[in-house]
């Protein structure tokens, strides 16, 4: 039998496999249509948690570069893990594919894809990079104008539905929503904005140290080594990303993760570290949420 376990699920598996989990936990998962995707799939994302009254959320995204098929094995993981003590007063959003035409297009044409699938006027080049199309500091920093381009931003700000969905819903709940965790990888870090620019946000201090007990928390299980600082120094300056976005929006407490591997697979990370990431990211999520807790 296929797990997401030992397997990377196609987009045809988690769907269904998202349906039967909401199917399966009525009181506890819900379903909501948040929008529809270049090629008109709907985009569903998770609710999870116990209903009562008005409570903090933590809003996760997973799989918005279509080949960190990592990514999409993590939201699933998070799903089914037993959250019921941290539920108690938090509400979960989970997205668990961002970009789902890309990603069907890095399962069934080209394994190294990265950006959706919307085609562009004037030119045969197809995509834009959803993380150079959020409205911060848009088209700046390690963005092209150039639609055949890796990291092209789009024609303006939200111009993808992809986004425009994702950007809407978050800017209904921001009175709910305290963090944001977006998913990526490949090179083993935990960023936080800013990284369209070198100056150090409000709560740096804060950012850096929930990232540093984040990182140990990964350590101490198999002994992987993750960098943790912002993203502009950590990785490299970039505009448009989520993260940067959500935190300018006012979500304070906005990270991204870059799963393993530090290069050695890449994007093609083995299916048998599938579970060893799961696991230790786990851990550093749970000590993010655990921090939020004492913190909100
Ligand atoms: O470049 C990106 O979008 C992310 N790295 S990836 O290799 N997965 O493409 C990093 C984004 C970090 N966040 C900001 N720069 N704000
Ligand atoms: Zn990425
Ligand atoms: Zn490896």
């Amino acid at each position: 039998a296929t797990n997401y376990e030992n397997s990377y699920y196609s987009f045809i598996q988690i769907s269904a496999w998202i349906a039967r989990i909401a199917k399966k936990n009525p009181k506890l998962v819900s379903r909501i249509h948040i929008g529809n995707t270049f090629e008109n799939r709907p985009m569903y994302l998770l609710k999870v948690g116990k209903p009562s009254g008005l409570k903090k959320a933590i809003f996760m995204d997973c799989g918005i570069h279509a080949r960190e098929w990592i990514s999409p094995s993590f939201c699933q993981w998070f799903l089914k893990e037993n959250m019921t003590d941290i539920l108690d007063n938090m509400n979960f959003y989970v997205l668990p594919v961002f970009n789902i035409d890309g990603y069907i297009w890095s399962w069934t044409q080209n394994r190294l894809w990265r950006k959706n699938r919307s085609t562009i006027s004037n030119s045969s080049c197809v995509g834009v990079d959803l993380n150079r199309n959020f409205n911060v500091a848009w088209g700046t920093i390690d963005a092209s104008k150039k639609p055949c381009d890796e990291t092209y931003c789009g024609s303006s700000a939200e111009s993808e539905p992809e986004t425009r969905a994702v950007a809407t819903f978050i800017r209904k709940q921001l009175s709910s929503i305290k963090a944001y965790l977006t998913m990526h990888s490949y090179s083993q870090m935990i960023l936080f904005p800013y990284g369209y620019s070198y100056e150090k946000t409000m709560n740096h201090e804060e950012l850096n140290e929930i990232a540093k007990g984040a990182v140990e928390a990964i350590e101490s299980l198999y002994g992987k080594k993750y960098r943790h600082g912002t993203s502009a120094a950590t990785i490299y300056p970039s505009s448009g990303c989520s993260d940067d976005w959500t935190y300018n929006q006012g979500i304070k407490y906005s990270f991204t993760f870059e799963l393993r591997d530090k290069g050695k697979h890449g994007f093609l990370l083995p299916e048998s570290e599938i579970k060893p990431t799961c696991e230790e990211i786990m851990l550093a999520v749970k000590f993010i949420i655990l921090e939020l807790k004492i913190l909100l």
